[in-house]
């Protein structure tokens, strides 16, 4: 395992329920492909949103980071379903989209990262389908939530990766793995960890997406303020294209607002050890490695997107949402 921990880095993940692993990646190797296939996407997008007339140009001599900005303010619209590697929680459609193409599969599958989990974890590896992308725009050229009149996709609220999956996966030994395709600043909108506080079980949040900002400028589901520590124990992460964080599932954590005038860029991933329940059974992940039976490791892009493909034409075939999580919009703790 070329890139495994060190007996100190795992002493420190566990004592601090967080690491970040500097120069995990290689930045040309492993980061590079995913923003050519990204660059694909948005010029496919711009192209359709200029042939609907929502757009005055497709922009298309404009870096990345710039082009997304300009269409973002231009259109008034949250277009990161177009790039996430999930579906939505709801209101699913036969035609959402959702982007899982080869270059995102490959990350799921980067070596280093699956070496890291397996110091982790042990060598049987699922890729747990809780991921995404985030393409955070500048605060200014966010799209406006109609019901709160606050901009959309700006800092992420304090909350566990615990508390937003079902609790069947309570006890599942899931491993976020967060990293930036760009770097992430204190002014972009870096992520914050509350370190120490993973030993604390899981701290309740709210769902009411209307309920006042959290602390750091987030809305939705958030863990109410009096249950977080003081602000004097926040550790803000600035990273560097290539680094790695990794957290424990229930240390406290979020991002901050994006004030700078370029995308804050980052994947979110999740691996489980095989069998332990994913917290999200209406989505589909896959065995990324197993030492015991390699021949049940999926190594095709395209079978991991058929399995996206079948969950998205389950969900918009008119049956009930499943549920997401188990918090109630009226708890008391959240009034
Ligand atoms: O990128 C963000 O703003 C939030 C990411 C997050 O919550 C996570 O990686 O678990
Ligand atoms: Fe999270």
């Amino acid at each position: 395992m070329a890139a495994s921990l060190t007996d100190d880095q795992r002493t420190t993940f566990e004592r601090e329920g967080y690491l970040v692993v500097r120069g995990a990646l290689d930045p040309e190797r492993d980061l590079a492909p995913i923003a050519a296939e990204f660059g694909q996407v948005l010029d496919r997008l711009a192209n359709d949103l200029v042939a609907a007339g929502e757009l005055a140009a497709t922009y298309d001599d404009l870096p990345f980071s710039d082009r997304l900005t300009r269409i973002y303010a231009e259109t008034g619209r949250d277009l990161i379903q177009h790039f996430d590697c999930s579906l939505p929680q709801g209101n699913i459609k036969p035609d959402t989209p959702f982007w899982t193409g080869p270059a995102v599969f490959a990350l799921l599958r980067n070596g280093a990262i699956l070496d890291t989990m397996e110091s982790l974890i042990g060598p049987e590896i699922y890729a747990n389908p809780v991921q995404h992308v985030r393409l955070k725009p500048p605060e200014h050229a966010a799209p406006v939530d109609p019901l709160t009149g606050r901009p959309k996709i700006v800092a992420t609220p304090w909350h566990q990766d615990n508390g937003v999956v079902t609790e069947d996966a309570d006890e599942t030994e899931t491993i976020t793995v967060w990293l930036p395709l760009t770097r992430a600043t204190l002014e972009n909108g870096c992520m914050v960890v509350s370190p120490r506080h993973h030993r604390e079980g899981l701290l309740p949040h709210c769902a009411n997406d209307t309920a006042a900002v959290n602390r750091n400028g987030g809305a939705g589901l958030h863990i109410p303020d009096p249950y977080l520590g003081s602000r004097d124990e926040e550790m803000p992460l600035p990273m560097e294209a290539g680094d790695i964080l990794i957290m424990n599932r229930r240390t406290p954590h979020a991002s901050l607002r994006n004030v700078s005038d370029h995308v804050r860029w980052s994947f979110d991933l999740r691996y489980n050890p095989i069998g332990q329940p994913t917290g999200r059974s209406a989505f589909p992940g896959f065995v990324a490695r197993s030492a015991a039976d390699p021949g049940s490791e999926l190594h095709d892009p395209i079978a991991w997107t058929d399995l996206w493909l079948d969950a998205r034409a389950n969900l918009s075939s008119g049956l009930p949402d499943p549920t997401f999580n188990r918090w109630d919009r009226s708890a008391v703790t959240c009034a």
